[in-house]
């Protein structure tokens, strides 16, 4: 049975607000009324390199949740431990308990986990560490593939695993709105992808979460790319 986080326990998420899989974390707490406290390590002053940070996460990545005495980090292990412990009803359609159902909502979390949030990170992270001036072409193609890939999902439901909205449109939303910061898509080429994007915007915890959190993102990325 789904427990009651504000009743039985202390959710301390440690984030960043221009992180995406940090949004998508934010955004699942907001559609299941979660309370999470915040801590925010400063990346760029590489506080997620410490040993005392890479003891909860030794990735040395967020967002990264603890429970109590629990610790998990990997945006989309957290997401499926909240929806699993305090989803209850709405649980069951943001992440279907059908193996089938599941297996696709895991397909598209997989993807964005190994795939198309690397096309972000590889442009976001030299950009704002190593003094990158821009997404190449190389960046391009590689977000152009990830838009063929989400369009071709999108032909079969109206959402990205199923019909209905599922933790793998949150994740993959906050990373395709972060891709629009280095390559927009193209609404001829990707009209599914288009229209998806539009519709996830509408969602309110996304514009909660999402949209200010992507702005801070766009402006750091601006900042960097006119500096570099
Ligand atoms: N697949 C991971 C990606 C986490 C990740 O790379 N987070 C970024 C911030 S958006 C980070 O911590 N970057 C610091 C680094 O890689 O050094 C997830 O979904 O949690």
């Amino acid at each position: 049975m789904a427990r009651e986080a504000t009743k039985l326990s202390r959710l301390l998420l440690y984030k960043a607000d221009a992180s995406p899989p940090s949004c998508a974390v934010r955004m699942l707490g907001d559609i299941l009324g979660l309370h999470f406290d915040f801590k925010e390590p400063k990346l760029l002053a590489m506080e997620h390199k410490t040993s005392e940070f890479k003891k909860l996460n030794p990735m040395a990545t967020i967002p990264v949740l603890q429970d109590g005495d629990f610790v998990v980090s990997e945006s989309h292990a957290i997401m499926q431990y909240l929806v699993g412990e305090y989803g209850g009803e709405m649980g069951k359609s943001l992440y279907p308990r059908q193996p089938r159902a599941r297996a696709l909502v895991d397909q598209c979390m997989y993807f964005d986990a190994a795939v198309m949030f690397h096309s972000v990170k590889a442009v976001a992270l030299p950009t704002l560490l190593h003094g990158k001036k821009g997404p190449t072409s190389e960046d391009t193609v590689n977000i152009d593939e990830c838009y063929a890939v989400l369009e071709a999902y999108l032909e079969r439901n109206n959402y990205v695993a199923t019909d209905q909205l599922t933790i793998a449109d949150l994740s993959l939303s906050t990373t395709t709105a972060a891709t629009q910061i280095m390559h927009k898509l193209d609404n001829n080429r990707f009209p599914r992808t288009t229209d998806w994007l539009a519709r996830m915007s509408e969602e309110t915890s996304f514009k909660k979460v999402a949209v200010p959190g992507l702005a801070l993102l766009k402006k750091m990325l601006h900042a960097r790319w006119e500096r570099n």
